[in-house]
């Protein structure tokens, strides 16, 4: 165990300290959460036990404070509802019920089966679900890549998040780290688009309150009035999956009003003729009509957005969710080449910083283990690709889950549970509890919690790299994610050296050292320190593109996307580093708009049966469907609720505190009315992530969202689905 105390990163390093009793030690360690602020944290441990986790003092990010889902942390680790021990269905399944095994008898079970099913229908019929349950780079998004490479599995294609933004950014900029969090204290125009930072990000909300202090102005464009919203300079209501018609006005407005910096076009982008004629036609009335947007102030925040240098605009990922979520995000990353914002710190568009990271994506996708034409499933589409809805050949007959909790976080949820019913299924599942996916495995197997493990970080919303040391021994006869992977490969008779790495020759490969990015950092210095900023010039200094150097093939912002030409494309750490690229649809080299594919005005006939747009944010305690169980947060977070505005509710017969069945032709699911004019008329709001098994009618807003992917990198449409809502008749317990 690595012991070392929340001294700046820059002290002089001291010897671990020495074990005595009393015994309470003092580990740095480093939040697992899939979010963009990847805190620095302090564990204090007294005999053994953990017995508080804060935020790094130090840390210049985490600031000395966590969020209020991972200050209770401990109430997740020393839950009694643990998973503890390996466990093998003893009843039908989705009962739950289950009896103690050992670690022997799993492993071998599952090594049996799946050498029976690849025996029988091929390795195909065996597939693998998996996210960022945990974020570290050893037990996280490739833990198990190796292993299913290796045998031949279907690939998952992971576009859970922000695969589509990705691709449209790549297309635009590059793939850029974008503008230092930290520099945003220098901007004169802040506008948060699509982004809840104050509950999904919020250790960024004290750069953006320094700017507002000194000046500068905070706008936000959401359907909803969130906390964010309403600490802002500016709210700007928007239709959801409109945001592209905004930002091809706001272009237009500039370019006609001559609001332009023209050196920095002429230097850094290509295509800006062909812009200027594309946005022509995208005039302010027309995006008004388009977004709701009253049409003085579409002017007036494109005037204000140029004129006031340096401006940023925070992209959140939400953006991404509508039939034209892509070209949304190509639009606004076009934005700020045309008025120079990248000249100076604080200027330009942050999106997804991880691209600073020197991640040795090789050493963990093990891509050269997959064989060449291997069949590719999307996650979003398991519902289908489990009930025959895909027609795959073979079928699937073994699901392995791990990081991941598909019941909740992918849409189509009917057939989800559908397909997890099968009893010619047979389904693993790894996890801290008996979530609503675990419920119906065949075997579950517990996994260590981020105390119990060693690990090390990147980041997608800032800039240092963190170092989680293992505080307190497993609970149980939980084991990490890699551990599982080696008794896996061990039992398959895998014997290539991807397989018998220990978690410390697993951290040593995280990263590429070399890299100039990594200079000043070794895994002894982040073991001793917790944390250290990637070798970047300081945030007061660092604009990384005023002199260009976009990470596209030109080497600029590229209006006319070169890489449009191969087609629509997902990145390949998004397909499990499939090297089977499969271009899709051709791709329109310049922006352009694609309306909402489920709206009031794009599909009247829909819309009439169902008129409202429901959307399905982040909640505010929960981590996805992360901490969906664990009391503390539940209180916190309350009843699940669904925001509606008067206006629909008294339509309705709607008050708040009433019961109200949120319905479309793919399901239902009943929650408690929240009547409330922060939500826009004709949309409805139901946060994603608490549990089927805590909810009303045993199902969640996944139960409504459709599985057609947005425009680009086969994002999820979770926007881009419309309900009705009425009252329930009588009262469900
Ligand atoms: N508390 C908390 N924090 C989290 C998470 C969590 O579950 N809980 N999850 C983490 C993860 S995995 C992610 S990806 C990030 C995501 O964090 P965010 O990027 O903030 O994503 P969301 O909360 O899904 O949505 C943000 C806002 O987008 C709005 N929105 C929805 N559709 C549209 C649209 O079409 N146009 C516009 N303009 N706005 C729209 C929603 O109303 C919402 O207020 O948060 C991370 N942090
Ligand atoms: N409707 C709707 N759906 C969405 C979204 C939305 O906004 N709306 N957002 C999407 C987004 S952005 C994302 S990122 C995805 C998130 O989807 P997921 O990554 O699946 O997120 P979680 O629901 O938190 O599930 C992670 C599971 O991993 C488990 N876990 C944690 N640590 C470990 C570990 O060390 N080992 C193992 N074996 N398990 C562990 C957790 O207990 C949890 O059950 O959801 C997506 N789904
Ligand atoms: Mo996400």
């Amino acid at each position: 165990m690595s012991i070392v105390s929340d001294t700046p990163a820059n002290a002089v390093s001291t010897p671990p300290l020495e074990r005595s009793e009393p015994a309470e030690l003092t580990v740095l360690g480093a939040c697992p959460q899939d979010c963009p602020d990847s805190c620095a944290m302090v564990v204090t441990v007294s005999d053994g036990v953990a017995t508080s986790v804060s935020g790094s003092k130090s840390m210049p990010y985490t600031n000395g404070g966590l969020c209020v889902k991972v200050d209770n942390y401990l109430d997740k680790v020393y839950s009694p509802d643990r998973l503890l021990y390996p466990m093998k269905r003893s009843g039908p399944k989705g009962s739950g019920q289950f009896e103690q095994i050992s670690w022997d008898e799993a492993i071998a079970t599952i090594a049996e089966k799946f050498t029976a099913v690849s025996a029988e229908f091929g390795p195909e019929a065996i597939m693998p679900c998996n996210y960022l349950g945990t974020q570290g780079i050893t037990q996280g998004l490739n833990v198990g890549d190796a292993f299913f490479n290796r045998l031949g599995a279907t690939v998952a294609e992971r576009t859970y998040c922000d695969a589509g933004s990705c691709t449209a950014y790549a297309m635009t900029v590059g793939d850029t780290a974008g503008v230092d969090p930290e520099s945003f204290v220098h901007s004169k125009f802040i506008l948060i688009w699509a982004s809840n930072v104050m509950s999904t990000n919020l250790h960024l909300w004290p750069y953006i309150a320094e700017a507002k202090k000194r000046g500068a102005k905070v706008v936000v464009v959401d359907p909803v009035k969130t906390r964010t919203a309403k600490a802002a300079s500016q709210y700007i209501p928007i239709r959801p999956g409109t945001d592209g018609a905004l930002a091809l006005a706001m272009m237009n407005v500039i370019i006609a009003e001559g609001l332009t910096d023209d050196a920095y076009i002429a230097d850094h982008t290509i295509g800006y003729d062909e812009l200027v004629e594309r946005v022509a036609g995208y005039t302010p009335e027309w995006a008004a009509d388009e977004t709701g947007i009253p049409v003085d102030d579409i002017y007036t925040l494109a005037r204000e957005y140029a004129q006031s240098q340096p401006s940023v605009i925070r992209i959140g990922v939400a953006i991404e969710r509508s039939a034209g979520g892509g070209q949304s995000v190509r639009a606004i990353s076009c934005l700020p080449a045309l008025v120079g914002a990248w000249r100076r710190p604080g200027g330009g568009l942050l999106q997804l910083p991880l691209w600073a990271f020197p991640v040795n994506w090789p050493a963990f996708l093990h891509t050269e283990l997959q064989t060449p034409g291997t069949r590719v499933v999307n996650l979003y589409q398991l519902g289908e690709a489990l009930t025959g809805g895909l027609e795959l050949d073979p079928p699937l007959k073994a699901l392995m889950v791990y990081n991941s909790n598909p019941v909740v976080v992918c849409p189509d949820q009917d057939r989800m549970i559908a397909g997890l019913s099968r009893e010619d299924l047979f389904t693993v599942v790894s996890d801290h509890f008996l979530t609503d996916t675990a419920t119906y495995a065949d075997i579950v197997l517990p996994a260590t919690t981020q105390l119990e493990q060693d690990d090390i970080n990147f980041s997608w919303g800032h800039l240092f790299v963190t170092y989680n040391n293992k505080s307190i021994e497993p609970r149980g006869e939980s084991i990490p994610n890699s551990e599982l992977f080696r008794r896996l490969a061990a039992a398959m008779g895998f014997t290539e050296p991807a397989f018998t790495r220990t978690d410390e020759e697993l951290i040593a490969e995280a990263y590429d050292w070399e890299s100039p990015a990594m200079e000043g950092i070794t895994i002894e210095s982040l073991k001793e320190k917790g944390w250290q900023r990637l070798n970047l010039p300081a945030p007061d200094e660092y604009a990384p593109h005023a002199e260009g150097n976009f990470k596209t093939p030109s080497g600029k912002t590229e209006f006319v996307s070169s890489a449009a030409a191969g087609g629509n494309f997902v990145l390949p750490l998004f397909r499990q580093g499939s090297n089977d690229h499969q271009p899709g649809q051709p791709v329109d080299p310049l922006p352009h708009y694609i309306a909402p594919r489920e709206s009031t005005r794009t599909n009247p006939a829909l819309a009439e049966k169902f008129p409202l747009n429901l959307l399905t944010p982040k909640s505010h305690a929960y981590l996805n469907s992360s901490f969906g169980n664990i009391e503390v947060h539940r209180k916190v977070q309350r009843e699940p609720s669904l925001l509606i505005n008067p206006v629909d509710a008294e339509a309705r017969g709607i008050e708040s505190g009433a019961q109200v069945r949120v319905f479309n032709e793919r399901g239902e699911f009943v929650v408690l009315a929240k009547v409330d004019k922060s939500v826009m008329a004709g949309v409805t709001v139901c946060s994603m992530g608490y549990w089927r098994k805590n909810s009303l009618s045993l199902s969640t807003p996944a139960s409504l969202n459709p599985t057609v992917f947005a425009d680009l990198g086969n994002a999820p449409t979770f926007s881009d689905t419309l309900v009705e809502v009425a009252l329930v008749e009588g009262v469900l317990a």
